[in-house]
């Protein structure tokens, strides 16, 4: 590059000046473009130092329809913002963000469910007002200054537990996914679910914080023969369901913490068992018991439901920590992809024992496998994001996604699972999942 040339370069590059208006510039100086800019934000800053609370034009438009009705200026620079005193003191997403979490086909309120939106979430977390849910019996309303915890049974010393008790106690903070082990039951037979959030928004994932179980076993004393834990919750459905000790005493929580902040009461608010890896239906919310045994009790969440009917027509009782699972969330069921070309496929890989370890990606319905970008450090029990850059051609295309964990396991395909499995399951469903993609841009859930 030639003097003369940098100089040019120099002097066109007046976005690089930290102010345009220098001593003995005149307006005229300035090219129009910067010139208008410069002019309404003298014009703000004044009428703003002046008249701090005067009230500025700008357009009243609901943005989800129905919703209240916001202020939206046009040009966000020429109204002052919203003031502080009109916040509530907790703050809410931006009214342009609607995703919600979607209710169930159930004639039933108070025994059901809702779906987190996995493609419109960002990152590994769930947002926590979007964190599915699951209620066998209505979301209670509880006092927390009036609920206890109660550990007895097999130990030296029963006790209860206040909330400000468990507290105090040292508390740790891990990031793990639940899932239900009903999620993607609709898929057994044939393909059910029209979008993503519905055949597998039966996952999210939360920062979680609370007192390990073992501080508390250290603290009423196990006796020798404990082996088994009944979890019971202080809802409607008084859901119960016994845990192996061992599991209890290696990583569960006690937890009052979620993302940040108390539970939300759909997660079990005060009080939640959470059992890193292990199915929904375990982590018992709203937690009011523990009492240690040396057996399971077999309740009926644990054998009725929540057990895995063979092909044979035996049933598999205590089928606890979920499988190596992933799910293409983006193109996904339902979508439309607008032309070929680039797109980014995205998704969430999970696993229940471990870390996941790969994930792949097929293009024609588990042909060919090529390896996907894992964007996020897989840590225990917690989900993962992956992706691959992929360009469209037009052309029909089946996208799958096939994860592996560190134990060696590999997701199934159908092929592989229903042989193992039948078809007379309705938990644990975790075969690859497949979005055909159709040369009109169309995404639908198909088997193949
Ligand atoms: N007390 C109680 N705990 C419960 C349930 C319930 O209905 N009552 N549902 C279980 C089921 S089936 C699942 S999948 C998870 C759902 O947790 P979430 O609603 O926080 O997503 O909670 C489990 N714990
Ligand atoms: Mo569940």
């Amino acid at each position: 590059m030639s003097k003369g040339e940098s100089k040019d370069i120099q002097s066109q590059d007046t976005e690089a000046e930290p102010c345009p208006c220098k001593e003995g510039m005149t307006p005229d100086a300035i090219d129009p473009v910067r010139r208008k800019f410069l002019f309404s934000a003298v014009a703000a800053t004044t009428v703003g130092a002046m008249a701090p609370s005067v009230s500025v034009a700008a357009n009243k438009k609901a943005v989800t329809p129905g919703a209240v009705e916001y202020d939206v200026a046009d040009d966000p620079t020429k109204v002052m913002g919203r003031a502080l005193h009109e916040d509530s003191g907790y703050g809410t997403r931006s009214q342009f963000e609607t995703e919600i979490r979607t209710k169930a086909d159930n004639p039933s309120d108070i025994t059901s469910w809702t779906f987190t939106p996995l493609a419109a979430t960002l990152g590994n977390l769930t947002p926590s007002g979007l964190h599915f849910e699951r209620h066998h019996g209505g979301i209670p309303t509880i006092d927390p200054s009036r609920h206890e915890l109660i550990v007895h049974g097999l130990v030296d010393t029963a006790k209860k537990f206040t909330l400000s008790e468990l507290k105090s106690l040292p508390s740790i903070t891990r990031k793990y996914f639940i899932e239900c082990s009903g999620n993607t039951l609709g898929e057994w037979a044939k393909p059910t679910g029209k979008s993503v959030q519905i055949t597998h928004g039966l996952l999210s994932t939360s920062e979680w914080t609370g007192v390990p179980f073992a501080t508390l076993a250290r603290h009423v004393g196990l006796k020798e023969n404990a082996a088994w834990v009944l979890a019971e919750g202080a809802d409607a459905a008084v859901m119960t369901r016994s845990i192996p000790i061992d599991k209890l005493m290696s990583d569960a929580l006690i937890a009052y913490g979620q993302n940040g902040e108390a539970l939300r009461p759909e997660q079990g608010y005060p009080l939640r068992l959470v059992l890193p890896g292990y199915e929904g239906n375990t982590q018992i919310k709203w937690l009011r018991r523990l009492q240690v045994s040396d057996r399971p009790f077999m309740t009926k969440e644990e054998t009725s439901k929540y057990s895995d009917l063979m092909k044979d027509g035996r049933s598999k009782l205590f089928t606890l920590s979920m499988d190596a699972k992933s799910v293409i969330t983006f193109p996904s069921g339902d979508m439309l992809l607008p032309k070929p070309g680039y797109y980014e496929i995205r998704g969430f890989a999970w696993t229940g024992r471990g870390r996941i370890h790969t994930v792949d990606i097929s293009l024609n319905g588990g042909k060919a496998w090529v390896p996907a970008h894992i964007d996020s450090v897989p840590e225990p029990m917690s989900s993962v994001r992956f992706s691959f850059p992929w360009v469209w051609d037009g052309k029909p295309a089946i996208l799958q996604s096939r994860c592996s964990d560190d134990t060696g396991y590999v997701q199934p395909s159908r092929a592989e699972l229903l042989p193992l499995r039948g078809l007379n399951s309705v938990y644990h469903y975790n075969a690859i999942q497949s979005w055909a993609v159709a040369s009109d841009g169309k995404v639908t859930n198909v088997h193949v």
